[in-house]
């Protein structure tokens, strides 16, 4: 490791209340065209539960100090200190007003954090620590105080100019507009806002469920005010779902969205003002697929739901930040699962859960959903958090059954109101209205790593019993080997031939499935009046995040795939049987039996597709994907891994033409608009086209050539596109779609990047030297999160066959862009090494060169950020 390598720890056992409260906060922000100069006056207060420290700390970065008084007393240099993280402040009183004037550069302001310019307009990002750029500050989150900013600049410089809450004034003097706003909730400092640009509004109204009118306006460039109808709908849409499923309302007169292309993330729920990466608000159906609408319509929930888990109740430290992301993740999918198709929002989430963050949690970055310890919060913001942490919060709604658990949101909420907490504290509401005992249940949030179910089963004729024998056990992580057993909740149904059975255990009546509480490292339970041998249905619904193994037949597994109303399991069903044929061709096994009861499912489900939800098969045509297979493995073999793959997607083509020609030229009539039933036979369609795709044939060649000239939205048109690209026969035809789409969506930024992402995602080829020419295309830019994510992490996280590549270079290239971009952004750079991070995962010729890749940063100036992931992988 470089000498300098920052190493200081923040460990969630150190956690003390802040010495000093604030008040208010009042901030005036004087935009200069090279500089800003930041006015704060802070009301502070000892904290009466502090230790009585005779200074104030206050943390501060990258600032240049101009003025500081206290009251009307101006500071000389023996009265505090500053360092690169703090201004310290020798012998305050218990109540003052602190005045402070910093200088900061938005403009050279390139990692994204802070005050920063995108495309010619300010904002902000706050979360989790970016407060302490903008000004010196508690800027921790149990430090909640009520803000008021001014915000002045030269007339005429900026037509919109934002902050939280209200807008209190709005007046011109001597040249200079001043914006005054209000929040009058009080707020952490990772919520503060503030916007300035040349912006058109969206603006509708919404009246809640009380009967006030609240103004809603979403802020974008004039050229994409046509591409935010959508997001507003989503929005009226996510308000009124969260007053009639948690009772909760709006509570600002005001809630407004501002679209910036420079973003690090999907978008930041601040006070009132919501800031959001375009790509998760600007939707247009020429230009937008399928998939992106939903996901506007996933995030627009998500950031709104976070004004009451979040913005009103908080997290008291960042160790507690699933409290509110676990929560809010849970609430916007049960949303969009109200939204659209629930079981494909289902299978999509579990997707998630299996092929990353069991990942994760396999891996040298594993933590708890509370971690202990962290170097660098921002590392922090994972799928353990978010996604597990949603899943933990479903497996309690599930405990605790709908009525209780609106009974429990309830208390929290109104408990703790204005306050900043902790993940025990809502537990602890789902413990007191429930009356259940769920001191094992908190070991979710404490233990890492995910815990393995062993599902065996026998059957009695003589006593009519079935019993299901389940084992647990959580293999260790880094600072975790001694696991406990879960409290898991398990949901099964016990099948016929031709449908769910009657579930009797300890002769009561369970009705056809069932929650089982498994607590114990090992269980029976024991099903009466069983007739015959029944085919078990597991994990149904993916009632919890673990990994199952169960020996299935498979005569079984076809059943289930063709019986089982439960459309996760169906579709996990239909992954087995994907994965056994998988693994026969990995291993060079004979695996004809595998293949002859995958192709005959698959055939009968296409014959009768109009029996069932297209989109739900579509779903189920995709094989698992290539981490998830790799992570089935001790040592994976990533190139065995992708040819397995190709090689049974080639065969399913061969062996289904008739099929899939038929269901995609059948579903022809019903691809018109925006409606679910219209998204669901797109997403069927574009699944047989792709399979249709891997025949050489010019036919197919034709059939993708003419979608992609004729759709008339963008989810037809990129999915022939890709299907083009991805074949390898169709070379010619794809490079002259590729001129085509460019030339047409040029001056779309959106829309270039899935055309990077296209030719970053190609199976085939010299990927890497595509990869390189498109670093230096004119449309490339490498400051902007979205062009990175679409050709760097595209190629290193969706390219499984390329990134591993047996030379290495795909793993030396990626390091090399990293050591390049964490000189500018160290929270993307630290991001798109997760990659390299599973060098674990894969056989030892893999794994020495992703570790040589990784040893190769070592040499590096790091920062925190990066140096605390390579440091850990490489432990
Ligand atoms: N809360 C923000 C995340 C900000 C992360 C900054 N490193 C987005 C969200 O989860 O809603
Ligand atoms: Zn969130």
């Amino acid at each position: 490791m470089s000498p300098t390598a920052p190493t200081i720890v923040t460990r969630l056992a150190d956690y003390r209340v802040p010495e000093f409260l604030i008040e208010k906060t009042q901030l005036t922000f004087e935009l200069h065209e090279a500089h800003t100069d930041v006015s704060s006056q802070l009301t502070l207060v000892r904290n009466p539960q502090g230790s009585q420290a005779a200074h104030l700390e206050l943390h501060g970065e990258q600032l240049e100090l101009l003025t500081l008084a206290i009251d009307d007393r101006v500071l000389t240099s023996k009265d505090y200190r500053t360092t690169p993280q703090n201004l310290t402040i020798y012998n305050v009183p218990e109540r003052f007003v602190l005045h402070c004037t910093t200088r900061i550069y938005p403009e050279k302001n390139t990692a994204l954090e802070g005050l920063y310019r995108s495309s010619g307009m300010y904002c902000t990002q706050c979360e989790a620590e970016g407060f302490r750029k903008i000004t010196y500050y508690l800027d921790r989150p149990d430090v909640m105080s009520e803000f008021e900013t001014v915000i002045i600049a030269d007339e005429g410089a900026f037509s919109t100019m934002l902050s939280n809450g209200n807008c209190v004034s709005d007046t011109v003097k001597d040249g200079k507009r001043i914006v005054h706003w209000h929040d009058p909730f009080k707020k952490p400092s990772y919520l503060f806002a503030l916007v300035a640009g040349n912006l058109a509004c969206l603006e509708d109204h919404f009246t809640t469920q009380s009967g006030r009118q609240v103004l809603l306006q979403i802020y974008t460039a004039a050229k994409d005010q046509d591409k935010c109808h959508f997001a507003m709908q989503s929005l009226k849409k996510a308000m009124r779902w969260d007053e009639q499923t948690y009772g909760r309302e709006y509570d600002l007169d005001r809630f407004m969205i501002v679209a910036v292309d420079d973003f690090n993330m999907g978008a930041m729920e601040n006070k009132g003002l919501n800031v959001f990466n375009t790509s998760c608000v600007l939707a247009h159906p020429a230009s937008t697929t399928d998939a992106a609408f939903r996901r506007v319509e996933g995030v627009i929930g998500h950031e709104y739901f976070h004004n009451w888990s979040g913005n009103r109740v908080t997290c008291r430290d960042w160790f507690q930040l699933s409290l509110k992301e676990g929560l809010t993740v849970f609430r916007d999918s049960e949303f969009s699962a109200d939204m659209n198709s629930r079981a494909v929002k289902r299978i999509e989430d579990a997707n998630v859960i299996r092929s990353v963050q069991f990942v994760e949690d396999a891996g040298p970055m594993a933590h708890p959903v509370r971690p202990e310890s962290y170097m660098e919060i921002s590392n922090f913001y994972t799928v353990t958090i978010y996604e597990k942490g949603a899943e933990v919060v479903r497996m309690l709604a599930n405990i605790l059954g709908p009525t209780l658990y609106r009974q429990a949101t309830d208390l929290y909420f109104s408990r703790f109101d204005g306050q900043a907490v902790t993940c025990d504290d809502f537990v602890q509401c789902m413990e007191e209205v429930s009356s259940k005992d769920l001191s094992q249940f908190r070991l979710w949030y404490s233990q890492a790593g995910t815990p393995h179910l062993q599902i065996s089963d026998s059957y009695d004729a003589a006593r009519q019993q079935y019993s299901l024998t389940i084992r647990q056990y959580t293999p260790a992580t880094p600072g975790q080997t001694d696991k406990k057993a879960l409290h898991i909740p398990f949901k099964i149904a016990l099948y016929d031939n031709q449908a769910a059975l009657p579930l009797v255990i300890n002769g009561q009546n369970q009705g056809t499935e069932t929650v089982l509480d498994i607590c114990q490292d090992e269980q029976t339970i024991v099903f009466e009046q069983v007739t015959e041998p029944p085919i078990p249905s597991l994990l149904r619904g993916f009632s919890a995040p673990v990994k199952i193994s169960y020996d299935y037949q498979l005569l079984q597994l076809q059943q289930l795939i063709l019986l089982d109303n439960d459309g996760f399991c169906r579709w996990d069903a239909m992954q087995n049987l994907m994965r056994m044929v998988l693994s026969k061709t990995i291993d060079g096994a004979n695996n004809h039996a595998e293949q002859a009861a995958l192709i005959a499912v698959i055939k009968q489900l296409l014959t009768n597709h109009a029996m069932m939800d297209a989109a739900l098969l579509a779903c189920m045509l995709s094989l698992p994907n290539s981490p998830y297979l790799a992570s089935l493995y001790e040592k994976a073999d990533p190139v065995a891994i992708s040819q397995a793959r190709t090689q049974l997607q080639d065969q399913i083509a061969a062996e289904l033409q008739t099929e899939l020609l038929n269901c995609y030229q059948v579903l022809q009539d019903q691809t018109h608009g925006l409606t679910a039933p219209a998204m669901a036979a797109r997403s069927l369609r574009n699944a047989a086209l792709a399979y249709l795709l891997h025949i050489d044939e010019v036919r197919y060649r034709e059939l993708a050539q003419q979608q992609f000239a004729q759709a008339n939205n963008m989810t037809d048109q990129y999915a022939a596109l890709c299907a083009l690209v991805y074949a390898e026969h169709a070379e010619a035809t794809a490079q002259e779609a590729l001129a085509a789409f460019y030339q047409q969506w040029q001056h779309e930024a959106l829309v270039v990047n899935m055309w990077f992402q296209v030719q970053a995602t190609r199976p085939w080829g010299d990927v890497l030297q595509t990869v390189r020419k498109l670093l230096s295309h004119e449309a490339f830019d490498a400051r902007n999160p979205n062009k990175l994510r679409a050709v760097i992490a595209a190629f290193a996280s969706r390219n499984f066959a390329q990134f591993h590549d047996k030379s290495g270079q795909g793993y030396q290239f990626l390091a090399e862009q990293i050591a390049d971009i964490d000189q500018r952004n160290p929270q993307m750079a630290s991001r798109l090494l997760t990659p390299l991070t599973h060098w674990h995962q894969f056989t030892d010729a893999h794994a020495a060169l992703m570790r040589a890749a990784l040893e190769s940063l070592t040499q590096r100036e790091l920062s925190k950020d990066v140096y605390e992931v390579v440091s850990k992988s490489l432990h």
